[in-house]
């Protein structure tokens, strides 16, 4: 691979600082970003391009949605943070707001998505020890395989990726896995009576997008009913429309018992997550037990009801649902030799590359920067395709343009 891919003097400078001042803790894309509006970001130097990561989902609405930027900096010049001390005048508006959104009793408000896990398995121990009467201490929580969900010690220590845990333990005792996508294990691992709950993504995003087969989570609800064990949906990548529905579980009709939410409830402006269960499991934490100093302040509540309200205003799950059925379609007709396989749901996707060297993913990536598209591998040999969700169809053949030229660069 020999190809010259260097970014400009000015660009370097900014690469130059951060190599310097910051930790090494990522390993971007060499891409310098200053400015975005709806699917488009552009560099320092003015280039433009697609972004096909939309910050993780964060960016579900789009960058800088004018409505959410305008109630941002509304809010911004009235009141932006009182501590839960006192109350706020947003606060109960905002709990209204999102529970009657989702269907659930009541809403915890956290910040971001791995403090919204953090919340969930806090919310389960303490429902495994008052309500299921699971002996002090004992109670377990189980996770698939492969999961993903943030990087504070207990996040890790639920982790099977070496470079999310290695060198970083002790871990958080508790903690069991089963495969993903494997109802015989979890029924197994249900047989213990010290389980409180099963945390799972509906689909697994960082592990690139891998989906279950159809019937998977109505089976884990069966099976959660069953040994009475609290179902946690991980929905911080796959809700909030990014899927085709509004809740990835809604595409199996199924509802967790604790509904974590984060990164595009803000749009990509400010961390905001939120979790979401009825009273038998809420109310068990009481006061001084949880809680953050940011979570639930004015300028977050909001935020969070005007991006909820876009993403049903603009009609973005439908949207999703027909670009994400689009995206694929285009993708599998270039039926390149490079891709192995074209998977995902609305839209969020993955292609898979089908080459021996693992530096090619991340070669393709910075010959789709070159021609204007913003896109990153995980995990060596995938590369998620995830626009926000205001894509359109010119703009979506468009970018399948750019990535079969992309692809003939490498070929
Ligand atoms: N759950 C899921 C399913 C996620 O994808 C989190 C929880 C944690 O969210 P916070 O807001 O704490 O990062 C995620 C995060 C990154 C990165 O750069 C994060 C995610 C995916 C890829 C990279 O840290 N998802």
């Amino acid at each position: 691979m020999t190809t010259n891919h260097d970014v400009s003097a000015k660009a370097a400078k900014y690469l130059e600082l951060e190599d310097h001042y910051g930790a090494h803790n990522y390993h971007p894309i060499p891409v310098v970003l200053e400015r975005g509006e709806g699917v488009y970001l552009y560099d320092v130097d003015g280039k433009k391009y697609f972004d096909f990561l939309s910050g993780y989902s964060a960016v579900n609405q789009g960058h800088c949605h004018p409505a959410i930027i305008k109630t941002l900096q509304e809010q911004a010049a009235k009141l932006t943070l009182t501590s839960r001390a006192f109350h706020n005048n947003l606060l109960g508006e905002y709990e209204q707001y999102i529970t009657k959104y989702f269907g659930y009793d009541k809403v915890l408000p956290m910040n971001t998505g791995v403090e919204g896990g953090e919340t969930a398995i806090k919310l389960a121990r303490r429902w495994g020890y008052n309500v299921k009467g699971i002996a002090d201490n004992e109670a377990k929580i189980i996770f698939a395989e492969g999961n993903f969900w943030g990087r504070t010690l207990a996040a890790i220590s639920s982790s099977t990726d070496p470079s999310s845990f290695k060198g970083f333990g002790p871990y958080m005792p508790g903690f069991g896995l089963v495969p993903y996508n494997d109802l015989v294990a979890l029924e197994k691992a249900f047989q213990d009576k010290t389980v409180a709950a099963f945390m799972v993504e509906p689909i697994q995003g960082e592990a690139g997008v891998v989906l279950p087969d159809d019937g998977y989570l109505k089976g884990v609800r069966a099976l959660c009913n069953e040994y009475n064990v609290l179902f946690i949906a991980d929905e911080i990548q796959t809700g909030l429309a990014r899927t085709g529905k509004m809740l990835a579980c809604d595409h199996e009709e199924v509802r967790p018992d604790i509904l974590i939410l984060g990164k595009a409830l803000s749009g990509g402006t400010l961390p905001i997550s939120a979790v979401l269960a009825d009273d038998i499991v809420m109310m068990q934490i009481k006061p001084g037990e949880h809680g953050s100093t940011y979570g639930g302040n004015p300028l977050a509540c909001a935020v969070a009801i005007k991006s909820l309200e876009v993403l049903k205003s603009e009609k973005m799950a439908e949207n999703a649902e027909a670009m994400g059925d689009l995206l694929r379609a285009e993708l599998e007709k270039l039926n390149s030799p490079l891709i192995k396989l074209v998977r995902g749901r609305g839209l969020l996707n993955a292609i898979v590359i089908n080459h021996k060297d693992p530096e090619v993913s991340w070669e393709l990536c910075l010959h789709l920067r070159d021609l204007g598209l913003l896109a990153k591998p995980t995990h060596g040999d995938k590369i998620r395709f995830a626009p926000p969700l205001i894509i359109n169809e010119a703009q979506i053949k468009e970018a399948v343009q750019i990535i079969a030229t992309a692809l003939s660069r490498l070929s």
